[in-house]
């Protein structure tokens, strides 16, 4: 591609489907014909990845947190420089694309990381194709209006999707027991870095069977037409936005049906084109169960297989040599549990299935402690195990926690079945993308392999003490916070400043993060600033970016907390030259990727054992940010990599965490200690206004009372911790951990994660 022959097939494009010379385009057409134009150079090579029959690994995920594509599809293509050239003769900013919102089709975690495997994946040339749901809306979209959390529909679809194509031929019917509706395929290209090679995410979208019926319109029953198409569009109107918590609602359970009956049946209808022999279905496609939340396509693929003549012994069979299971939390509200009654009202053939399939355990194992339905009740991680070749955890703390705790029985019986695959994060994306100076920096140093071979970062270890490299780094990091504190500036109307320290905890509001045990420190480092202690404390800008799931109460109230907080520091004369605190509204994956490289504290605070992994931490890591945290999730293994002196570790283990939880008693702590009492009083001494909403109360209460995830047992450390991080700021040793942190991230590229997958679980 050349920027002339770019510019050529651009106005081309924009002549085609909008009608309108390159001048008069809006960002829409804009963005569209550009997307439609790079796909163009690809699909060719895409073609050919799809007509592939090499074995190849179904990605099945209820979510796929894309974030925006444009940037990254350009940067994998290597054309970046081609498209701003091109774009800026013809005086279009490069950077304006920005302003198209991201593809929001995941809540956290889980879903960020499924879109770092798929890209990783085409990356290093593994066939891995993503199956998911299209939802006509995706994560809401968050504002604060008077500190409380609003909600609005995040309307993705309204700038486009240049980068799908609908592939109506290869829709397919799903049926439900009170209707059947259509599942239309559309197929997103996973463009590799260097164009290794091109995957497939191909996202399910509901609709009517018949899209207008003229009978119904004949007879003047428009509106059972528009019912129809109600119903049918409903399935995938809109994501869930639980994360952490289940709730079993029927439209949720066709949801998950939908998405794997479609793929099922898709998959079987390829298979049969090459092979009459099921047997060795596992040969063409081995499926990653992405937590439970696509477990029901166990019971489909026995379903489907059975209405090809197969018994049930032999269905299952091949589902124990086809299905692999990840799972993500071990928190109990997030283990699905579908009531038979449900299963049975919506899809009776599966109900049957799960059925069969309980007493096919019971036949085996025999045993009490080992079931799939019980009274009436279906328990996805059970089936799950039961049925998976291989089950994993996300770090390796949490894979031996899975072990010896959450399914200890299970671990038992069968041993072989569990692994670890800790998760990464793609450094194309959360590096060279998100902070291209600190890249190019990097290359200078240790050439350009790295982005493929991130174990080569630990190169940079030789100028770890390089002034040239120091001074570097530093002008880079300070580069991109001026750039935040613009944007900020810009989306939030608050002014930072970026010689301060930017303390940045970025994650879904949940109690086990613990948000508000950040919260309660700044309220300390207020009051002692305001007594006059801590006299040489640096001026330090908290920010804060969460979203909470609309019906959770109590993260809700945090995040009320939280903005009350702000509103007292940031408008108190005498201490707002020295703290700030920001709470950005809508933190997404675009916000995270400006937030990710101007960071200097990552905060990873949850109470240990309840962060499964954590991926956030990793992309700090990797721009070159020390963690303040706990011993939680990957935490662990970054510790290892870097070195814990080279990061801030804090509060209870999770052996101590078990101990002290025997008898615990929180209002017992907060009385002994008067500086945290003080913070904690607060909450109900009329130092902030709750609108009288009672939510600040709640906080209090449970804090007093029940204090789940010890907030007040490692609030001194944390404080003693976070203090003397302060302090080290800026000096060498704290550079020192800073680059100590970069170099040694290697560890956590996803593309290391990939090649666990391949060698332990999928051998493709
Ligand atoms: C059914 C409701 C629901 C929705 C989402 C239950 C559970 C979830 C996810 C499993 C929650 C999640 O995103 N877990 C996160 O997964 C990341 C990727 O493995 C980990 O890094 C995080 O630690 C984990 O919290």
């Amino acid at each position: 591609m050349t920027s002339n022959s770019l510019i050529k097939e651009f106005k081309q494009s924009l002549n085609y489907d909008y009608g309108v010379e390159i001048e008069n385009a809006n960002l829409k057409e804009l963005y569209n014909s550009l997307g439609k134009v790079l796909m163009g150079y690809v699909n060719k090579d895409w073609q050919k990845s799809i007509h592939s029959t090499s074995k190849r690994v179904g990605y099945l995920s209820a979510e796929f947190l894309i974030g925006r594509l444009l940037y990254a599809n350009m940067l994998n293509m290597g054309v970046i420089e081609d498209v701003k050239k091109a774009l800026e003769s013809k005086g279009i900013d490069f950077n304006s694309f920005e302003d198209v919102e991201d593809a929001a089709l995941g809540n956290g975690g889980l879903g960020r990381l499924a879109a770092c495997f798929l890209e990783s994946a085409a990356s290093i040339g593994k066939k891995v194709d993503g199956y998911g749901l299209r939802y006509r809306f995706g994560l809401f979209k968050q504002s604060f209006v008077d500190g409380f959390q609003n909600e609005e529909a995040d309307d993705w679809l309204k700038w486009g999707d240049p980068f799908s194509f609908r592939k109506e031929d290869e829709s397919v019917i799903v049926n439900f027991a009170d209707y059947s509706v259509r599942a239309v395929p559309y197929d997103t290209a996973v463009i590799g870095y260097n164009l290794k090679t091109i995957n497939t995410l191909r996202l399910w979208q509901s609709e009517a069977i018949n899209k207008f019926d003229f009978k119904a319109f004949d007879n003047m029953q428009g509106l059972k037409i528009a019912e129809n198409d109600y119903k049918a569009e409903e399935i995938t109107a809109v994501l869930y936005p639980n994360d952490n918590t289940y709730e079993g609602k029927k439209l949720r359970l066709r949801q998950q049906y939908f998405m794997v009956s479609a793929t099922i049946q898709d998959v079987v209808n390829k298979y049969k084109k090459i092979s009459n022999d099921f047997t060795k279905l596992n040969e063409y496609i081995i499926f990653q169960l992405n937590d439970t939340h696509p477990v029901l396509a166990i019971p489909e693929l026995i379903r489907v297989l059975t209405t090809e003549g197969l018994s049930f012994e032999d269905a299952l069979a091949i589902a124990k040599k086809t299905f692999n299971f990840t799972n993500h939390t071990i928190m109990g509200e997030a283990l699905e549990r579908w009531p038979l009654g449900m299963i049975y009202e919506l899809i009776p053939a599966i109900g049957e299935i799960l059925k069969m399939l309980e007493n096919d355990i019971r036949h085996n194992l025999n045993d009490h402690r080992f079931f799939i339905v019980r009274d009436d009740v279906a328990y996805m991680a059970n089936l799950a195990i039961y049925v998976a070749g291989k089950v994993n955890g996300v770090a390796r703390i949490h894979t031996e926690i899975l072990k010896n705790d959450t399914f200890k029985d299970w671990y038992e019986i069968y041993p072989e079945k569990f692994v670890n695959v800790t998760n990464g994060i793609t450094p194309r994306r959360w590096l060279l993308l998100n902070n291209p100076k600190m890249a190019k920096e990097i290359t200078k140093l240790i050439g350009d392999k790295w982005p493929t071979n991130l174990d080569s970062l630990v190169n940079l270890e030789s100028y770890i003490n390089n002034k040239e490299f120091v001074e570097a780094f530093k002008n880079i990091k300070h580069e991109n916070k001026l750039i935040l504190a613009d944007y900020i500036k810009k989306h939030e109307g608050i002014e930072i400043d970026a010689d301060s320290i930017f303390d940045i905890q970025i994650k879904r509001l949940h109690e086990y993060k613990r948000q508000l045990l950040n919260a309660l420190s700044i309220l300390y480092i207020y009051f002692e600033l305001k007594e006059g202690n801590l006299k040489d404390l640096p001026k330090v800008t908290f920010i804060f970016g969460a979203k909470s799931a609309p019906g959770y109460y109590m993260a809700k109230a945090i995040i009320k907390f939280i903005n009350e907080i702000a509103n007292l520091i940031n408008n108190d004369q005498e201490i707002s030259s020295r703290i700030k605190v920001v709470f950005v509204q809508n933190y997404n994956v675009s916000y995270a990727e400006k937030l990710v490289c101007a960071c200097d504290f990552s905060e990873q605070i949850s109470m240990a054992g309840m962060e499964a992994s954590g991926t956030g931490n990793m992309k700090f890591m990797l721009n070159g940010t020390p963690t303040l945290g706990t011993l939680d999730g990957a935490n662990v293994e970054i510790c290892e990599e870097a070195g814990k002196e080279n990061n801030y570790i804090f509060g209870a283990t999770v052996e101590e965490v078990k101990e002290v939880k025997n008898n615990y008693n929180s209002g017992a702590i907060i009385n002994g200690n008067l500086k945290l009492k003080r913070v904690v009083e607060t909450l109900v001494d009329g130092t902030f206004n709750d609108n009288n909403t009672g939510v600040l109360k709640s906080i209090y209460d449970t804090l007093y009372h029940n204090d789940t995830y010890l907030v007040a047992y490692d609030f001194a450390s944390y404080i003693e911790t976070k203090l003397k991080a302060f302090k080290e700021y800026g000096s060498n040793e704290y550079f020192y951990k800073c680059l100590k942190n970069m170099a040694n991230a290697g560890k956590f590229s996803s593309d290391r994660s990939i090649r666990d997958y391949v060698e332990e679980i999928w051998h493709i």
